[in-house]
């Protein structure tokens, strides 16, 4: 955790603002991160970052487009020379605030750097998480939730939102996929995933609704406000349903390794790959999504997974991949899909 000197500082900061511009990770801890800070303060814009794992030198562009006073970047670990230089130039000061484990080099006297990772107890808690100590709004309990449960990670805080939306949540849940699976509140992650995933304007919209927003019941209840965002939800999950029911058929077949392969537009493979894990914790899980003659596959394992993936690429010109002990990804051509399967077969006959 970030120390509460370093909090404070970061307080200090949202209050010099008058004008901030914010870049947040395309994910939901990420959005959540921006929702909260921007309901703390009541002022800024915000964009999603597309461009991975890097917040790329098209995003400069904004900085004259806005004329931010300040620039806050949340849950994004690396940022391009080109997006300092330009910041900079126009002499504003970078709050920067991430949790992945990277060493970032020398950063420029007008950055500030925020990383529980760097301080003595390594944890590495969401984005979501630390805002939320920042804002201390306690009725924004249930935001900060549904971005940790999206970086799957269960806050301690989570007794506190089960007491008050008993409809919602068991008390007592164990984990953050028992959230995610097994709640009521894990369609909420579910809802703000998908609508990320929608076009800009959409996701504008998800942004001013979330603003506003009272309760997590209002994202949950179809209304006027949200039926946008609920008919892009139920759209999405109707693939991902349908999905998911081929992928359990083959896990419940399968031995040690369940391998799942599908087509179609839209990348869903890491959502089936953790649903599955869930599912099927003692099964290692290969979930590929296979576009032209491109793969993108996500493995999951209680064992490590990590070792045989990077040992894989490395025998697959054009492949790349890594990720944690548990949970990796890898894009290949989709030539070596098959030879992927068999070196998961083969190290875990053995
Ligand atoms: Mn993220």
């Amino acid at each position: 955790m970030l120390t509460e000197k370093q909090l404070n500082e970061i307080r200090e900061h949202l209050e010099n603002a008058k004008n901030p511009l914010f870049f947040f990770d395309n994910d939901v801890d990420g959005m959540m991160s921006f929702v909260l800070l921007r309901r703390m303060i009541g002022r800024g814009a915000g964009f999603a970052i597309k461009s991975s794992p890097e917040l790329d030198k098209s995003y400069a562009n904004r900085i004259d487009e806005f004329s931010p006073d300040y620039i806050f970047v949340l849950d994004k670990p690396m940022i391009s020379q080109d997006f300092f230089r330009s910041a900079e130039q126009h002499n504003i000061p970078i709050v920067w605030i991430d949790h992945h484990d990277i060493d970032v080099g020398k950063l420029g006297d007008n950055v500030y750097y925020y990383n529980p990772i760097k301080n003595k107890e390594k944890l590495h808690e969401p984005i979501s998480y630390i805002v939320y100590k920042i804002s201390r709004r306690k009725q924004d309990n249930w935001i900060s939730l549904a971005g940790c449960i999206g970086d799957n990670f269960l806050p301690e805080f989570i007794s506190e939102v089960a007491y008050e939306y008993p409809e919602l949540l068991k008390r007592n849940i164990k984990s953050a996929f028992e959230v995610l699976y097994n709640s009521e509140f894990g369609k909420i992650i579910s809802i703000i995933s998908s609508a990320m995933k929608d076009r800009t304007t959409n996701v504008v919209f998800l942004m001013n609704f979330l603003f506003k927003v009272n309760s997590p019941i209002d994202i949950l209840t179809e209304s006027e406000s949200n039926c946008r965002i609920l008919d892009r939800y139920k759209q999405i999950n109707h693939t991902y349903e349908k999905l998911l029911e081929k992928a359990k058929r083959v896990a419940r077949s399968s031995k040690r390794i369940a391998f799942f392969q599908y087509g179609g537009e839209l990348s869903m493979s890491s959502d089936i790959a953790n649903e599955l894990s869930y599912r099927f914790p003692s099964k290692i899980i290969i979930v590929a999504y296979v576009k032209g003659n491109i793969a993108n596959v996500s493995v999951r394992g209680s064992v490590d997974v990590r070792k045989i993936t990077i040992e894989a690429i490395k025998q697959m010109p054009g492949a790349t991949g890594g990720g944690h002990e548990n949970a990796t990804g890898a894009k290949m051509p989709a030539e070596y899909l098959l030879k992927f399967r068999n070196l998961f077969e083969e190290y875990f006959r053995r």
